[in-house]
């Protein structure tokens, strides 16, 4: 089966997503999720200026072939833009491997695991009440597993407090906005949120924080440490790592539950973290970590230490990593949760999917190859939008910060 055209699709149906689409000779059409937030551009020029000229021809089946050629073949190996591109176009190939066999993509894996993959959902609110009522919604809605985030008294705008919605956007501004921040107030406030929304839920739901890279390795083990108490799930991007070594100070102060990844594309981001048994789940996910091809090989490298899956699935995953996703989530041994950021029915509309949630589970439906389409029409209809994350300064001085 010869690849015979592959081409970009940029749309903004209320965010931007970058998809790439892959036709053969046999009919059969294949899409991979190529978006980068922030720099969605990037990856739609590298595939098309890049990658695509190189496909053309090529066997759809040789799936590993072609990511080899893609990855060793640059020369320039790793990086976010190449990885993502790398990915979209091992996504395309597994849906038309899939639909060829006439099988959902997780049966070519090695079939089902489990009978549903547990997602986790994002409350969040602008202080403790808000953020406690939120969770206990989410509760409602069935979740099993909630991220608790919340506003910080005295700090302007925070990481992950978005407005009331089930989602939260933060690429929100068409020059990057600018965030405020303070170690000390976000140090003293994070466990009272927790021990509230503890005893507001009681212990039949996992609980997850995220601190978005803020933290030096000893404020983070204090973090850690102090939410013991509440038994988290994980706490989740401590701090900045790229020096992997950091996490070995933070994890022999405490037993809270470490996830580290979002931002990783390759294995070699995860190599000591993971061998070195530094952290507990690996958010690594498809779109950003090189396809299902690449995912798979860091999942089986992080089984060998017990590390668990934790795929990110932020709203700027579009639904195509995300029915990737849970194709992969439903195969992988290792597993341990999914985020699951709902999209805007615009998004929605534009990417109809298989996938479905129920009570606190998705499952990536029976639908030959990963169950997602795109409506290019739909798609056209909604054009790209320049659109950044924030940055973060240090409220005392004004020092740029991580966001
Ligand atoms: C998460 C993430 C996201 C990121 C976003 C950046 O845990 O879901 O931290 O909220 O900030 O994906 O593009
Ligand atoms: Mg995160």
């Amino acid at each position: 089966m010869k690849i015979t055209n592959a081409r970009v699709i940029v749309c903004s149906p209320g965010r931007n997503f970058v998809t790439l689409k892959i036709e053969t000779d046999e009919g059969l059409t294949g899409i991979g999720d190529a978006t980068l937030n922030g720099r969605e551009l990037s990856v739609a020029s590298y595939l098309t200026d890049h990658v695509i000229p190189c496909l053309i021809g090529r066997d759809a089946h040789q799936i590993e072939d072609i990511w080899q050629f893609l990855y060793k073949g640059a020369y320039w190996r790793r990086g976010p833009v190449t990885m993502s591109a790398i990915a979209a176009v091992d996504i395309a190939l597994w849906d038309i491997k899939a639909k060829a066999a006439g099988l959902p993509l997780y049966q070519l894996l090695g079939g089902a695991s489990r009978t549903g993959v547990m997602v986790y959902g994002h409350a969040n609110g602008r202080d403790i009440a808000e953020t406690t009522d939120e969770v206990l919604r989410y509760a409602e809605l069935g979740y099993k597993a909630i991220r608790a985030q919340s506003g910080v008294p005295g700090l302007d705008k925070v990481y992950g407090v978005g407005r009331g919605r089930l989602f939260y956007e933060p690429a929100d501004a068409d020059l990057p906005s600018e965030h405020d921040w303070s170690t000390e107030k976000y140090l003293d406030h994070t466990p009272k949120l927790f021990d509230a929304v503890r005893s507001a839920i009681g212990w039949d739901h996992h609980l997850l924080h995220d601190v978005h890279h803020r933290l030096t390795p000893i404020e983070a083990a204090r973090l850690g440490k102090s939410l013991e108490p509440y038994r988290l799930f994980w706490m989740e991007d401590a701090t900045p790592a790229e020096n992997q070594e950091a996490f070995r100070l933070i994890r022999q102060h405490t037993v809270t539950p470490l996830a580290v990844g979002e931002i990783f594309n390759t294995i070699w981001d995860c190599k000591d973290l993971i061998s070195q048994q530094l952290i507990d789940y690996i958010r690594a996910t498809v779109v950003h970590a090189g396809g299902i091809t690449h995912l798979r090989r860091i999942a089986d490298f992080a089984a060998m230490y017990q590390v668990r899956t934790g795929c990110h699935g932020a709203t700027d995953l579009s639904p195509v990593c995300m029915g990737a996703a849970l194709h992969f989530d439903l195969w992988v041994p290792n597993f341990g949760v999914q985020e699951y950021m709902r999209h805007t029915d615009e998004t929605d509309a534009v990417f109809p999917h298989a996938y479905s949630f129920d009570r606190g589970f998705m499952h990536p439906g029976e639908a030959p190859g990963h169950g997602v389409d795109i409506d290019e029409a739909m798609a056209a209809r909604y054009p790209y939008q320049r659109a950044y994350l924030p940055v973060n300064r240090q409220q005392h001085d004004g020092t740029l910060w991580s966001w």
